[in-house]
């Protein structure tokens, strides 16, 4: 019996230790140290401007409408951006240059505005997304299966011109927590893909900016993820409607370990290898928190362990 109380007064402090530190994680004790981020407008609802102000900026052929191409999220208001010119004679879209064939000059391009240029050489879409110039120069695939020349070294894709929303997202306190991103995204192609493989493909772009002089922080090393690439044969457009849209609108869920700063998100298209048979990309529900806290099986021993202390130490008062 005296080995057993022993036991039992040395074991309550550790459990309630075990405890408060398993709470610690559950809830953030003290507000001012709480994981902090800023974003607007993630659902495209509270304001259909790309101007900025209100959240979002474009560049390049860009909107925020309901549906598009028969396609929406819910019935909402949606990011939609492609790569079609429109008619007229612009920068790039030169005497009313026509994208998809098989349809009328501009039938794919919104708010009558000119394409961006994404070659390597340019770079203007990469600049405006804090991106480096190389950053579109993604890996060539055919089927999923990477391309190497006859040494063996990479094949990378060219990409020619573009379009994207992005906003600044402001991350006032990590916390050391990680931050997640998710959004909901559909990708819709009049292109295919040709003798170098895949072609067009929708990204997001994730960027650190120096919020003293606005130019990109270069101790983050730029993030840009493909989405969906243009696969298969080249179909012949027609109509008001994108040729090919393979599977629904999906959900997009990654954990990123971002320090305290701020951060440019940008979601696009690119055409790769020439500028005609135009892609569109179409976002909704975008949001950024810290990763939700998961009850694991050691914080719930934890938790489990600290009220059986709290119980005990509060039979010993008693006492
Ligand atoms: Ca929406
Ligand atoms: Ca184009
Ligand atoms: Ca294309």
């Amino acid at each position: 019996m005296p080995i057993m109380s022993i036991s039992l007064s040395k074991f309550a402090p550790i459990a309630i230790f075990a405890s408060l530190f398993s709470l610690g994680n559950l809830i953030t004790l003290d507000s001012a140290n709480a994981y902090s981020v800023d974003f607007s407008n993630g659902d495209f609802q509270s304001s259909t401007s790309l101007d900025g102000p209100a959240g979002w900026t474009g560049t390049g052929s860009t909107d925020i409408g309901g549906t598009y191409s028969g396609v929406d999220f819910n019935g909402t208001n949606q990011g939609i951006i492609t790569t079609a010119c429109p008619s007229g004679n612009l920068t790039l879209c030169l005497n009313d240059r026509n994208d998809d064939p098989g349809t009328n000059t501009g039938t794919f391009n919104l708010r009558t505005q000119d394409q961006i240029s994404a070659s390597p050489e340019i770079a203007a879409l990469q600049t405006q997304l804090g991106l480096s110039a190389n950053d579109f120069s993604i890996q060539r695939e055919i089927d999923g299966t990477p391309l190497v020349d006859t040494e063996g070294n990479p094949l990378y894709r060219l990409p020619k011109e573009g379009s994207a929303i992005f906003q600044d997202i402001t991350i006032t306190n990590d916390n050391n927590r990680n931050t997640q991103i998710t959004f909901n995204w559909d990708f819709l192609t009049n292109d295919g893909a040709g003798s170098l493989g895949d072609k067009d493909f929708g990204f997001i772009s994730l960027a650190k900016i120096d919020e003293n002089t606005g130019q990109p922080d270069i101790s983050f090393a730029p993030i840009v993820i493909s989405l969906e690439d243009s696969t298969g044969s080249i179909p012949t457009a027609s109509g008001n409607n994108y040729q090919t849209n393979t599977s629904p609108y999906a959900a997009f869920s990654d954990d990123y370990d971002l320090s305290t700063g701020q951060y440019r998100v940008g979601f696009g298209v690119i055409d790769v290898d020439g500028v005609g048979n135009s892609s569109a990309l179409l976002i909704d529900e975008f949001l950024v928190e810290d990763v939700p806290f998961e009850f694991t099986p050691s914080t719930g021993i934890g938790l489990v362990l600290g009220l059986i202390g709290l119980k005990k130490l509060r039979h010993r008062f008693k006492k």
